[in-house]
């Protein structure tokens, strides 16, 4: 466990920085590199552990992939060409690997075994296995499949038509993946829309799927054709210095080619909302819109968040609340109960933590509320409680803070976002 000391107390932030590659598009870059024919190269992978673990379970796959930094080359084998791998294939703490592989898994002719860190036994795997199940796949797991260590092995898949009963693009991109592999025509219906990472992946790398409102369709047997993927920044790590340059005064922050998806983009309407000085030059991007984005301090005013936004912004919800503690007035988050399996239960951690700094900070069922305008001061010791977020947006919280501060479980972070204490020093200098 690494504790640290955190930088209180500041003046300003200034510069630019390159935010490093988006978490859910280097995890799919190399899962449908993997799945299809010939050679696919990933430029501006992240190289985050949770990425990190992807590549791990694709080489006990069989997969040879070479990975140097940012830089991935993966020697497609084809939805045919995987191996039973010989080990338990370990996600470390990440959710979007173990739901996304059991997607393919499902349609593959051996079993395989799988596990996760400690928060990824807390995580419920029912979503996932219940549709996988109804098209075919043999799944066991303690309490019959709700959590690790689980089992999957797969089989000739039947196509289905499922209505998601809540809005998860793990759960759409798990249906799809193994879609991908059924005979016949698979189709998701979305409660709202959430990332569709998948969907134009599937397009990138040859493949065909279709959109109609909600409901998205693939066919099975497609055959899928490696690519060169260039990964845009990750607006969820962009976040915490969007939120951060906006809470401190005389800030003005560049954030270079950060990922514009539309279904992940709620944080950028809602400080635009709360009063943020925000402005956005788009850049020219293949497979994903991406931008630079200059945002200035600003005073800011509460807001109401809740229903189609929330998957848009869902793992922005933490950095959101602490910037609801600097802004005037009242900010309500609902319908973001989803928040409460995240890698913590996001809306206990998020107001516990905040109430050590001062902040007038509530649970509810589905979210937060939270007053402003506090100034942030304390000496309890903070803890990312292994959460990554968390972690981060306690790093930020701090900047603004009197007093001193230490974070426990820092090392949390290096999840999405190794870079990110340089990248606050870079920005303080
Ligand atoms: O991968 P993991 O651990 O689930 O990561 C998180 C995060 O904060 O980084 C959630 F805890 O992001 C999810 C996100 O919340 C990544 C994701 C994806 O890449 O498809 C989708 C969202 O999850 P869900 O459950 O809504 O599908």
């Amino acid at each position: 466990m690494d504790t640290k000391k955190l930088q209180t107390d500041i003046q300003s932030l200034k510069g630019s920085i390159s935010i490093p590659g988006d978490k859910s598009i280097s995890h799919r870059s190399v899962m449908f590199g993997a799945l299809a024919e010939g050679e696919t190269y990933i430029s501006n992978f992240l190289p985050g552990a949770d990425c990190l673990s992807t590549i791990s379970c694709f080489r006990k796959l069989g997969v040879d992939i070479q990975q140097e930094g940012r830089n991935v080359r993966v020697y497609g084998k084809g939805f045919k060409g995987l191996q039973a791998p010989a080990e338990t294939l370990d996600v470390g703490n990440s959710g979007t690997t173990i739901r996304l592989m059991m997607g393919i898994l499902a349609g593959q002719p051996f079993k395989t075994n799988l596990v996760g860190d400690a928060s990824i036994g807390k995580r419920p795997m029912t979503r996932v296995v219940k549709p996988l199940r109804e098209m075919g796949a043999e799944i066991s797991g303690r309490n019959d499949g709700e959590f690790t260590p689980l089992s999957v092995q797969g089989a000739s898949l039947k196509p289905i038509s499922y209505e998601l009963p809540v809005a998860s693009a793990q759960v759409k991109s798990a249906i799809l993946l193994a879609g991908l592999q059924a005979d016949g025509e698979t189709s998701v219906i979305e409660p709202e829309a959430t990332r569709d990472h998948t969907e134009r992946m599937i397009e990138q790398f040859g493949g065909t799927v279709r959109r109609n409102g909600k409901k998205i369709t693939v066919s099975g047997n497609q055959m899928l054709k490696g690519t060169n993927v260039h990964v845009p920044g990750d607006i969820s790590s962009a976040a915490f210095f969007m939120a951060a340059a906006a809470m401190t005064p005389e800030s003005e922050v560049i954030l270079n080619n950060v990922g514009l998806n539309p279904t992940r983009s709620g944080i950028i309407e809602v400080m635009k909302e709360m009063g943020a000085d925000i402005h956005i030059e788009d850049v020219q991007s293949q497979g994903e819109p991406a931008g630079h984005i200059t945002i200035r301090s600003s005073r800011l005013k509460g807001v109401t968040i809740g229903g189609r936004l929330i998957p848009r912004l869902i793992d922005e919800i933490p950095i959101i609340a602490l910037l609801a503690t600097q802004a005037e007035g009242k900010t309500v988050i609902k319908d973001a109960a989803e928040l409460k399996v995240k890698e913590t239960n996001r809306i206990d951690t998020v107001a516990g933590e905040l109430k050590k700094l001062g902040a007038d900070i509530q649970p509810t069922d589905d979210g937060l509320i939270i007053r402003g305008q506090t100034k942030l001061s304390g000496s309890e010791l903070l803890s990312s409680h292994g959460d990554h977020r968390i972690g981060m947006m306690l790093a930020i919280a701090a900047l603004i803070s009197k007093g001193e501060l230490e974070l426990s479980h820092a090392e949390a972070i290096d999840v999405s976002y190794p870079q990110f204490f340089d990248h606050v020093n870079q920005l303080l200098n």
